[in-house]
């Protein structure tokens, strides 16, 4: 691919700086979908032939787009349109429905599939008496190609007795168990990432990222799931709508 394909060429008769231009006529083509999500960008020295501008110019110009959060760069793999998710907060949505919404295939990769007894913490916050079977899930959670969350749920194992055959999705296999929550409470709080988490995820240790604990309710009120997400920081918007 070739930017100026996608932007054009550069204006010398326009008094913004060329790294401003460069990093404006970037943003315009992210915004109107002409650079799709995960769309990888030329190498910078390719961009400064294509676009007749230094490689300061361009590295100026992405190190921007790159805070605002619309670039993300991947170590040893260079810059892509960052997929950035908006979720509103007010919809118990799943994983794989949010990213369907949008275009995008959700997938996962299994880290995790055991079957164990509550612990008494636990126990607590499931509302389920000491020794109950539980299932603890932990995926690692795609759109596309991109990890954008780590995520580990504890379900009590009489709401999904096939644990085997989970599927891709919790949330259709809660469903076809009549065990799908309802309602949930979610608390999210600000984290850095361990040094395994970054990994899982493709992003540094001690980047930043959001740790959203979910507990879903049955309509009976009975706790069925206690899921604890880190969605990457570069990857998700949470939007709220409030009322006076
Ligand atoms: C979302 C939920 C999580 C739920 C999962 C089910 C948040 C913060 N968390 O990730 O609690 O277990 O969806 O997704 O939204 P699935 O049906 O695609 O497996």
């Amino acid at each position: 691919m070739r930017l100026s394909d996608v932007i054009g060429q550069l204006n010398d008769d326009n008094p913004l700086p060329k790294y401003q231009q460069l990093s404006r006529a970037i943003q315009r083509a992210i915004e109107r979908g002409a650079l799709p999500a995960h769309d990888a960008l030329p190498a910078e020295r390719d961009i400064a032939a294509d676009m007749a501008v230094s490689r300061i110019t361009v590295r100026k110009a992405l190190d921007g787009l790159v805070e605002l959060g619309l670039l993300a760069r991947r170590q040893g793999a260079g810059t892509f349109v960052a997929a950035r998710v908006e979720k509103p907060l007010s919809r118990l949505s799943s994983f794989t429905e949010d990213m369907a919404g949008r275009g995008w295939k959700a997938r996962s990769e299994w880290l995790d599939r055991v079957q164990g007894v509550i612990t008494p913490e636990e126990s607590l916050n499931l509302g389920l008496g000491p020794g109950t079977p539980v299932h603890r899930l932990t995926r690692i959670r795609y759109a596309d190609d991109t990890p954008m969350a780590l995520e580990t749920s504890i379900i009590p194992a009489q709401a999904l007795p096939d644990i085997e055959n989970v599927g891709p999705s919790l949330y259709t296999a809660l469903e076809k168990t009549g065990n799908r929550p309802v309602r949930a409470l979610q608390r999210l709080r600000a984290v850095v990432f361990t040094r395994e988490q970054a990994a899982s995820l493709g992003v540094e240790e001690g980047d930043p990222g959001l740790l959203i604990e979910r507990r879903g309710f049955l309509a009976n009120g009975a706790t069925v799931e206690i899921t604890r997400s880190y969605y990457r920081g570069d990857s998700y918007d949470f939007v709220a709508e409030l009322h006076a």
